[in-house]
């Protein structure tokens, strides 16, 4: 038997309804969405560090104002993330301690480095595209105030995608060696952009109970097709080669046959020993303390606005 108020949070689920902050809710729904809202606005946060790698370097004042404009909305995500959780009942600072504490996750795709301006190419296209492949669908996810941060995520998410695809297009149309760049980026952007769907279903211990819960729509697996899908033809207009040899349809299926992709790489760097991980929490860390005077200078302007 359920209680009255579990029976209506069934109810909200079954008929495809919100839950908001103030609707009662399972502690585990509550806890799984710190989870993944909390790792996803790290996410946001630790991923402008790939980017702004480039902006003193960007080959044009377009270009750098165009990275610029990128790496700050992606600070604005995180920052509607973090605010979207703290409706579950955890502090900013909390969350903010679990990330440099090492608790929290943020995703495996920001451990790699960007040694060349086609990697700001690569990042839009494939990295922001396989955020979209994952964030659209979560516009629907359950709890409101996620789904409603998704979409305007998304409505970015799509411009940054757009001005990746762009740059690796210039670079494609231009001279041999900027071909070559283009494409070695591609190579080396490729199998980790397939590895931020997550493990493959079979080893994904939430997602049964999130897609239970409208969390998640689709499975790992499935947004991961559903990405390489939409790569295929984008591949061909640009006129690179996607790194996988077994890459093919399979009209049986209905989908796409491919690789094995590493996942010791993929537990490799989760556990912090990817190419870049020390050096992405190093910098957070050293960004946290020189914010110290701000957040210090605000509590106090607060305090005083209350007294
Ligand atoms: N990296 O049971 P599942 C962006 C963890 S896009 C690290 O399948 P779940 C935009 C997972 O957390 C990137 N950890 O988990 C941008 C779990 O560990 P836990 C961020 C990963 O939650 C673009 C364990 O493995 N996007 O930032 C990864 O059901 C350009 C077992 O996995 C999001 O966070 C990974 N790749 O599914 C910014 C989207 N994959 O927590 C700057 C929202 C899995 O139990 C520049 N999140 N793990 O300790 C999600 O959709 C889900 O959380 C998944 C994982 C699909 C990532």
């Amino acid at each position: 038997e359920f209680s009255p108020e579990e029976a209506q949070f069934n109810d909200l689920i079954a008929e495809d309804s919100r839950i908001e902050p103030r609707d009662w809710m399972p502690d585990a729904y509550r806890k799984t969405l710190i989870r993944q809202i909390s790792q996803h606005a790290h996410s946001e946060i630790i991923g402008m560090q790939p980017e702004s790698n480039w902006i003193s370097r960007a080959p044009s004042l377009k270009r750098k104002a165009i990275l610029i404009a990128k790496v700050q909305d992606e600070a604005g995500h995180g920052l509607y993330l973090y605010s979207a959780a703290q409706t579950l009942g955890i502090s900013r600072e909390e969350m903010t301690d679990q990330l440099l504490e090492g608790k929290a996750k943020y995703s495996s795709i920001f451990n790699y480095t960007t040694p060349t301006w086609a990697d700001m190419g690569s990042i839009g296209w494939l990295v922001d595209g396989a955020a979209i492949a994952n964030q659209v669908p979560l516009c629907r996810a359950s709890y409101g105030p996620y789904g409603r941060a998704m979409v305007r995520i998304c409505k970015e998410e799509s411009f940054h995608q757009r001005q990746g695809f762009e740059i690796l297009l210039e670079l494609m149309q231009g001279t041999e060696e900027q071909r070559r760049m283009a494409q070695e980026s591609v190579n080396r952007w490729y199998w980790p952009a397939l590895m931020m769907f997550g493990p493959p279903d079979d080893e994904s211990p939430n997602s049964t109970q999130s897609m239970a819960w409208k969390i998640k729509r689709f499975s790992n697996d499935e947004l991961r097709q559903r990405f390489v899908g939409m790569l295929v033809p984008q591949a061909e207009v640009l006129g690179v080669t996607l790194p996988d040899p077994n890459l093919k349809w399979n009209e049986e299926k209905q989908a796409y046959d491919m690789s094995e992709i590493d996942w010791d790489e993929f537990h490799e760097v989760i556990a912090g020993r990817g190419p870049a991980n020390a050096e992405r929490m190093r910098r957070r860390r050293e960004a946290h303390e020189n914010g110290a005077w701000v957040r210090e200078a605000a509590a106090a302007y607060a305090r005083k606005q209350a007294a």
